[in-house]
């Protein structure tokens, strides 16, 4: 095992009376909740973009954290990247990993050159898959940061770009096949627009989709048994990206066919960027069978951007857990942190500090997801309020027995409506709090 993060040894379960920073509090792999381990439950994911490549860049300053694992040649340091990957997971206990290509190696002067690279830390990966046992949760092609994706990829208004994406994705998607991934991800990267005078928004959509329809098409050529995922985003960087949000996203898939080999990937920052609750995608996802994986992070609500930082909320937590729950679990999926440490935290403990702090709000979340469904209280309530479509009038409505005829002659013979109950918001309010605290 590489030891780039020498100071640092294996993060175990101690428990919420230790002091020790480097140790999980909540999160105990073992711990048996709803049925399933912890471990089982949320098959946690290493994002290979921020946790190996993010150094704190932004647009107003370089980089603060030291990512070059002791190397400055790239292919190199390529090689560093993928054994200081494995050692994070081995010292954290986290299962798997996801990444984008570009993320694992670096481009070379033409896309055969690039892929050779490609082959080069592959195998790399693969050896240290092997020997590991760790597992590729999702992987997924980069179709944003080099300059030809300036207009997009598969809606781009050039068609030799288009190719070269589908190029790009034809290899990603073996790679994710042959190092067994069970999804493959769909971020819309630059596919939206910045202004309706120069796009012709219909024929990018078609595009978009027919560019999935091949890449389904191949998939199952190749043996790939997993889902394929669209990860929903309202903007940035582009003004309008076209997968907005996960309603918008289900009704593209619904017209183009693509029910069957696509699921969502749904992310808290980018629900909270498009006017939603995290809970409301995960919820939207769930109620039509969509639920495919999870990019768990926080965005600031007081910002307007995808900050990416790592999720401690309790409450966010719970919520997210109470709807995979309700869901069975995740399917092919699992809960990725597309999270990154705060520019301002640039030690390399602070990597492990992160994630820490996020693997221990998701067990906390887990638990009193799994606290209010034992409880029973909230969902009898909810049961209760909907109580008039199971007898009468309701009963004739959700059976289609009652037309608009009947329904008039119902109306009619009331005359007003009576039977209105309050919501009971704050009483729901408090009650979880009293749930949660016990
Ligand atoms: C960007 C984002 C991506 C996707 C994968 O906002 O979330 O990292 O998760 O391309
Ligand atoms: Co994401």
């Amino acid at each position: 095992m590489a030891n780039y993060f020498k100071n640092i040894s294996k993060i175990v379960y101690e428990g919420s009376k230790s002091d020790n920073p480097l140790s999980y509090k909540y999160y105990n792999p073992e711990e048996v909740v709803a049925g399933k381990t912890m471990r089982e439950h949320f098959k946690f994911a290493l994002s290979y973009w921020h946790t190996l490549c993010a150094t704190g860049v932004d647009m107003f300053g370089e980089g603060t954290a030291d990512k070059s694992f002791g190397t400055a040649d790239s292919v190199d340091h390529a090689k560093h990247k993928v054994h200081a990957c494995f050692e994070l997971l081995d010292k954290m206990g986290i299962d798997y990993f996801c990444f984008h290509d570009r993320d694992i190696a670096p481009e070379g002067a033409n896309l055969a050159e690039t892929n050779k690279i490609l082959d080069v830390i592959v195998s790399e990966i693969e050896g240290a898959m092997k020997t590991s046992g760790k597992k590729l949760l999702w992987g997924t092609a980069n179709l944003f940061s080099n300059k030809r994706f300036v207009h997009g990829a598969g809606t781009a208004p050039n068609a030799d770009v288009f190719a070269y994406a589908a190029a790009q994705i034809k290899k990603a998607l073996e790679i994710t096949v042959s190092l067994g991934g069970t999804g493959y991800t769909f971020w819309g990267g630059r596919e939206g627009y910045e202004t309706l005078l120069n796009t012709r928004m219909g024929f990018e959509l078609d595009n978009m989709a027919r560019l999935m329809q091949m890449v389904v098409e191949y998939g199952r050529k190749i043996g790939f048994t997993g889902d394929f995922y669209i990860e929903p985003k309202p903007k940035e960087p582009m003004k309008h990206q076209y997968d907005f949000d996960a309603a918008t996203t289900h009704a593209f898939l619904q017209k183009y066919g693509l029910m069957n080999d696509f699921k969502l990937n749904i992310e808290a920052n980018h629900a909270t960027l498009a006017g939603h609750s995290f809970q409301h995608e995960l919820a939207y996802c769930r109620e039509n069978g969509l639920l495919g994986s999870i990019d768990a992070n926080t965005g600031d609500l007081l910002l307007g951007w995808d900050t990416d930082q790592f999720p401690t909320s309790i409450y966010e937590a719970a919520f997210c857990m109470l709807e995979v729950l309700k869901n069975g679990g995740f399917g092919t999926g699992g809960l990725n942190f597309d999270a990154k440490a705060r520019r301002g935290s640039f030690d390399q403990e602070d990597i492990f500090l992160s994630y820490i702090s996020g693997m221990d709000a998701y067990a906390l979340g887990l638990k009193i997801a799994d606290k209010i469904m034992q409880d029973g209280r909230i969902d009898k309530f909810v049961t209760d309020r909907y109580a008039s479509y199971q007898t009468g009038i309701g009963a004739d409505i959700v059976s289609g027995k009652a037309k608009l005829e009947e329904l008039e002659k119902y109306a009619l013979e009331m005359g007003e409506v009576t039977t209105n109950t309050s919501g009971r918001q704050e009483y729901l309010e408090s009650l979880l709090n009293q749930i949660i605290i016990g």
